[in-house]
C-alpha cells in the first residue's frame, strides 16, 4: 500500500512491520489458503502480503490445498465463535484460523501478526478469542472545516475545506483500527456546526464510498445529525420530534440516506445539551426525541446512539442545590425502559466530564432496561491534551471494574456494558478519539498506547493495563528489554503523577475555562457552567451526600454508604462528595492541606524521572519518536512546575498554613 502519495506523509504505528528474517513465526507465512472472498478477503490478501513482504522479506502465496499449507483461513459454522470471534490453532507445521464471518478471520489475523511482532513465545496452542463488547466505536469531533474540537493532533483526515476526503490514509486508518478489533466509527463532531449538510444529496455519494471502504475492514460507519435538520436544512418551522411535518421529513431523508448510503450504521444526537437543540424546546422528552428518529431508521436496521451528556451550564453561583453531577441521572433514569430497541444511551464514564478523577456515573446499573454505552476519552482534553503523557488504560481499567451493585453476580461496569448482565446486545464502549493528521497521528507518540490500550480493553476487558502496554511498546518501538521496561515504567505511572500535580482529591476543574488546559483554580469557581471547589480560608469540597446536594443517593445502597461515609469514601474522591477543612486527616495519614503540597511537589519529581528515564533510550529506539517524545516531556515538566506552583500557591494563600517540610512555596 502506498503511503506517501498525499500531502503529509504518515507513520504505521503498532502496524510498522519492521524486517526480520530469523523470526521462528517465518514458517507460518509460506503460503496460505483461504476459503472464501470478498472485499474483507481482499484486503486480508493485502495484508498479509504487505506483512511477510516487510518482515521476512518476500512474496507469500496462494496454495489451493488445505494440507500443504502454512496458513489456513477458513469460514466455518460454529455457534460459539459468535458474529465476530474467531478460533485459532498452531501446531507445529501450520496456523489454522477459523470464524463464522470474514470480520472474524481478519482479527485471527491481525492476531497473529501481533504476535509475530511481539515475538512472543511460540508454544502449541488453541484458543477462541470472541469480543466481550458487541461495539468498540471511536467517536470523532472532526469538523467539515477540518478543525477538530478538542483535537490535538493535527487537522481531520476525513474533512477539509467542507468536502469528505478520500485517500491512501483514510485506507490506512481502518487497517490500523481494524488490527485492534474497532468495529464502529462516528466520522463528525457530536456538536454540529458545519455538517448539517452531510446528510444532503450533495455529500451522499462519497459518504457511501466512505462506508465501502471501512465495511472492507468490518468497520460500520455512523455520522453525528442536528436535532433540528428539519429546520436547517429542511425550510420547516420546528423540529418538533411529535409533529407530523417534522416526522414526515426525517422519514423522507432516513430513505434518501439509505437509498444512497444502504450500509450506514445510523446517527448520534447530542441533544439539549451546551446550547444544541433537541425535544426540550418542544416540552417533549429525551425518549420522544430518540424514538421518533429511531422508527424512521428502523426498517434500515439503524441505530439511535443518544448522549446523555446534559445538564444546566448555566448555574448560578449561590445555587447550592443543583448539582451537575446529578443531571445525566436526573434526566435519564425516569426515562428507563421508554426507549425503542434501536436505540442506545451513550453515557460518560463519569457524571462531570472526562476529569483526571471521577467516581463512575450512577446511570451505570441506574440503568436496567435500555440500551448502553459506556463513552470515555482519549483525547485527553482535560488530562495533558497530548503533551503530557497520560496513559490512560489504567483508569478505564478502575471504570470497567467498579461494582454498581445492580446484580449480584454481574454488577460490574464491564458486565453491564458488555450486555450480560440486563441481557442486551446493543451495548459496549466509545472513545472520543485522539488522531489527526499529524505524522504519527496522535500528537505525543506516546498518546498512541491510548487508542491501542482503548481497543484491546474494548475487545477483552480482562487484559491488564500492563499487558497491553507492553504489546503496544514491543509494535511500535522495539522488543528490547529496557526499551519495554523503561517506556512501561512511564505509562503505567503517568496517570498517577498528572492526578498529582493536578486539581486534589476529586474536585477536578481548576483549568482554564474555554481550551481546559493549564491550571486556573478559580477559573470555573466564577463560570457559568456549574462546576464548583468552593475553597475558601476554612476549606475546599462539595457536600454531594444527603445533606448536600445528594448526589450519593443515585447509587445503589452500597456504593451510597461508602462515598457518604468519610471513614470509608476513598481518599482520592474525598473532595468529590465531602466539604472538608485543611486540617482534615485523610486515610493516608496526611492532613488535606499537607496531601496538596506533598502530592504536587511529588508530581514534578515524577515528571522528572520520565525524563531522566527516557533520555537511556537515545540509542534504543529510532531518532525521530525518540526527539518527539523528548520534547514533550521537556514542556510537560516546565507546565508540571506551572502546575503544582499555581495550586500550592493558592491553598498556602487561603488557608495559611505552612508546608510541614518547609519547601518553597511562591
Ligand atoms: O467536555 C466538553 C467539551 C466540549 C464537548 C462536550 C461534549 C463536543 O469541552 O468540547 O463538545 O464536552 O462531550 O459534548
Amino acid at each position: 500500500m502506498a503511503i506517501n502519495n498525499i500531502e503529509n506523509s504518515y507513520e504505521q504505528v503498532w502496524l510498522e512491520y519492521k524486517l526480520d528474517k530469523d523470526s521462528s513465526y517465518k514458517r507460518f507465512f509460506s503460503n496460505y489458503y483461504i476459503n472464501f472472498s470478498g472485499d474483507i478477503s481482499n484486503n486480508i490478501i493485502k495484508e498479509l502480503a504487505l506483512f511477510t513482504n516487510k518482515k521476512f522479506g518476500y512474496n507469500i502465496t496462494e496454495c489451493k490445498s488445505i494440507k500443504d499449507s502454512t496458513l489456513i483461513l477458513k469460514l466455518v459454522s460454529d455457534k460459539t465463535l459468535g458474529d465476530e470471534g474467531f478460533d485459532f490453532s498452531l501446531t507445529k507445521t501450520q496456523v489454522i484460523i477459523k470464524a463464522n464471518n470474514a470480520v472474524g478471520v481478519l482479527y485471527g489475523v491481525f492476531h497473529i501478526i501481533r504476535d509475530v511482532n511481539c515475538n512472543s513465545t511460540i508454544l502449541e496452542y488453541n484458543f477462541k478469542s470472541i469480543p466481550q463488547n458487541p461495539l468498540r466505536i471511536l467517536n470523532h469531533w472532526d469538523n467539515m472545516s477540518g478543525e477538530i474540537e478538542r483535537g490535538y493532533s493535527g487537522k481531520s483526515f476525513f474533512f477539509k475545506d467542507g468536502e469528505i476526503i478520500i485517500n491512501e490514509r483514510i485506507k490506512d486508518y481502518a487497517r490500523i483500527i481494524a488490527s485492534v478489533g474497532i468495529n464502529t466509527i462516528n466520522i463528525n463532531n457530536v456538536n454540529v456546526y458545519d455538517a448539517h449538510k452531510l446528510i444532503t444529496e450533495e455529500y451522499l455519494e462519497k459518504l457511501n464510498t466512505l462506508t465501502d471502504i471501512f465495511k472492507g475492514y468490518g468497520i460500520k460507519l455512523f455520522i453525528s445529525v442536528s436535532f433540528a435538520s428539519p429546520m436547517v436544512i429542511g425550510g420547516l418551522n420546528s423540529a418538533d420530534p411529535l409533529n407530523k411535518d417534522v416526522i414526515t421529513w426525517w422519514k423522507d431523508r432516513c430513505r434518501l440516506i439509505y437509498k444512497m448510503v444502504p450500509e450506514l450504521g445510523g446517527f448520534l444526537i447530542k441533544a439539549d445539551s451546551e446550547g444544541r437543540p433537541g425535544p426540550f424546546t418542544y416540552g417533549r422528552t429525551h425518549a420522544d426525541g430518540a424514538n421518533m428518529l429511531a422508527e424512521c431508521i428502523d426498517e434500515f436496521n439503524g441505530i439511535i446512539i443518544w448522549r446523555c451528556f446534559v445538564y444546566n451550564c448555566q448555574q448560578d453561583w449561590r445555587d447550592t442545590k443543583t448539582d451537575r453531577a446529578r443531571s445525566g441521572y436526573d434526566n435519564f433514569k425516569p426515562l428507563d425502559g421508554k426507549f425503542k430497541d434501536n436505540v442506545i444511551l451513550q453515557i460518560k464514564n463519569g457524571p462531570m466530564d472526562f476529569q483526571v478523577r471521577e467516581p463512575v456515573s450512577p446511570l451505570f446499573g441506574g440503568l436496567e432496561n435500555t440500551n448502553q454505552l459506556l463513552e470515555v476519552q482519549i483525547a485527553q482534553e482535560y488530562t495533558g491534551q497530548q503533551k503530557h503523557v497520560c496513559y490512560l488504560i489504567p483508569m478505564f481499567k478502575e471504570i470497567l471494574d467498579f461494582n454498581t451493585y445492580c446484580n449480584s453476580k454481574y454488577g460490574k461496569v464491564s458486565d453491564i456494558i458488555s450486555g450480560k448482565t440486563f441481557n442486551k446486545t446493543n451495548t459496549g464502549i466509545v472513545a472520543v478519539t485522539n488522531t489527526g493528521d499529524d505524522q504519527n497521528w496522535t500528537g505525543h507518540d506516546l498518546a498512541g498506547a491510548n487508542l491501542y490500550g482503548f481497543a484491546r480493553l474494548a475487545w477483552d476487558t480482562t487484559l491488564t493495563a500492563n499487558q497491553i502496554a507492553e504489546e503496544w511498546i514491543k509494535q511500535t518501538f522495539n522488543n528490547n528489554k529496557k526499551v519495554v521496561d523503561i517506556v512501561s515504567g512511564i505509562l503505567l505511572n503517568s496517570w498517577e503523577s498528572y492526578e498529582k500535580y493536578n486539581a486534589p482529591l476529586g474536585i477536578g476543574w481548576m483549568v482554564n475555562p474555554n481550551n481546559h488546559f493549564g491550571p486556573n483554580v478559580d477559573g470555573y469557581e466564577y463560570d457559568r457552567w456549574g462546576t464548583y471547589h468552593r475553597a475558601d480560608h476554612l476549606g475546599v469540597g462539595i457536600d454531594r451526600t444527603k445533606t448536600g446536594t445528594g448526589f450519593t443517593l443515585q447509587f445503589y445502597k452500597k456504593n451510597e454508604e461508602l462515598f457518604s461515609n468519610i471513614k470509608t469514601c476513598p481518599d482520592e474522591l474525598k473532595l468529590f462528595f465531602h466539604r472538608l477543612d485543611y486540617n482534615f486527616v485523610l486515610d493516608s495519614g496526611k492532613t488535606i492541606i499537607q496531601h496538596i503540597y506533598d502530592s504536587h511537589f511529588d508530581g514534578v519529581e515524577d515528571v522528572e524521572s520520565f525524563l531522566k528515564n527516557w533520555k537511556n533510550l537515545k540509542a534504543l529506539i529510532d531518532n525521530k519518536s525518540y526527539k518527539r517524545v523528548l520534547d514533550r516531556l521537556k514542556f510537560q515538566l516546565t507546565h508540571a512546575k506551572e502546575w503544582r506552583d499555581v495550586i500550592n500557591t493558592y491553598f498556602y494563600r487561603k488557608s495559611s498554613i505552612s508546608d510541614k517540610k518547609g519547601r518553597y512555596i511562591y
